[in-house]
């Protein structure tokens, strides 16, 4: 597997999407990644699968399509065993305070994630720090930016 997952030649790459995109849209969804996860080895639960994919899911759109599937896959700190727990610990936060679920957290949400996360009350702070960590500028915190915000990995 370590040496599998080191592979950028995208004729590989895209064949290992086509074997588990079992629907044919050209994206993984969350149960083709969970299938390919299995496979690859690793001892996921649901909620461990849920949390890998709206990690590598960088633009929120609900599936893995090809180019994000390649930054995951060449990057060897996601395939080690710590990170799964880390993950799912970040994954637990975040859907904490994503009250509608849209998998991003918006300004309003942001409220009360900066007010108990960060105990930073006030509003203007907040709209800095939102912007800081909000860095495809798209008024929305995905995931993986919040991810990156922690820095736990
Ligand atoms: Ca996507
Ligand atoms: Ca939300
Ligand atoms: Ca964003």
């Amino acid at each position: 597997m370590a040496t599998l997952t080191k592979t950028r030649d995208p004729k590989i790459i895209k064949s290992i999407i086509k074997k588990y995109d079992t629907d044919g849209n050209s994206k993984i969804d969350v149960k083709e990644f969970g299938n390919l996860v299995k496979d690859l080895g690793y001892k996921f639960t649901d909620e461990n699968v849920q949390a890998f994919l709206m990690l590598i899911d960088t633009d929120g759109s609900g599936y893995i399509d090809q180019e994000e599937f390649i930054t995951w896959w060449s990057n060897e700190t996601f395939h080690t065993d710590k990170i799964i727990d880390l993950i799912t610990q970040a994954a637990a936060i975040f859907k904490k305070f994503d009250v509608d679920n849209s998998k991003k957290i918006s300004r309003s949400e942001f409220t009360a994630l900066a007010k108990e996360v960060v105990q930073l009350d006030d509003s203007i702070a907040q709209d800095k720090l939102f912007q800081q960590i909000d860095q495809s500028k798209d008024k929305e915190i995905q995931f993986a930016e919040f991810c990156k915000w922690l820095k736990w990995f």
